[in-house]
């Protein structure tokens, strides 16, 4: 099977449990972030985004909701640290399949909608040297 195309860094994500308060430190070293802060039902997590450059960016994300979600769950563990880094793919369901056959550890069968509405999947860290390594289908 061809490779996919993986290798643009979309974001690098750091558990936080205040977003305002964890902002500082990057505003401080230039980084401006997005007006609008996200909430992803699915995911239980409010987000904030800064772009870095052209393609990468720095995610400050925090639980939102009652649930236990995954973040919930980090934080309580781990305290607050990098939680994920997100690779873009060209095509989703192609990189999942191919990461499969190699026998990665995709996490969900189907492809779930993150933050800004893209289509994502992660791989989990179990396979991925300790690294939960999130995949986002690039926009057109
Ligand atoms: N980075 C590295 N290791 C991690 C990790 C992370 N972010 N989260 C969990 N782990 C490790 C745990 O420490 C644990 O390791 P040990 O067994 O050595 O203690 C192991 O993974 C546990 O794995 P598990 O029992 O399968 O499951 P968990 O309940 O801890 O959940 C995971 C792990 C990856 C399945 C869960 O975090 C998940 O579903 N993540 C995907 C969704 C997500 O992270 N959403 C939040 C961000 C969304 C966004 O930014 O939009």
């Amino acid at each position: 099977m061809l490779q996919p195309k993986i290798g643009i860094l979309d974001h690098v994500a750091i558990a936080v449990r205040d977003l305002e308060r964890s902002k500082k430190i990057y505003e401080l070293l230039g980084l401006e972030f997005e007006k609008d802060e996200e909430i992803v039902i699915d995911q239980g997590v409010k987000t904030a985004f800064a772009q870095i450059d052209q393609n990468a960016h720095l995610e400050l994300v925090t639980p939102h909701g009652e649930e236990e979600k995954a973040i919930h769950k980090f934080l309580n563990k781990n305290g607050e640290g990098i939680h994920h880094i997100c690779f873009l793919v060209e095509n989703l369901q192609y990189a999942m399949d191919n990461l499969t056959s190699e026998g990665y550890r995709v996490l969900y069968e189907k492809p779930q909608i993150g933050a800004k509405g893209r289509l994502v999947n992660f791989i989990h860290p179990k396979s991925a040297g300790g690294v939960l390594i999130e995949l986002s289908q690039k926009e057109d």
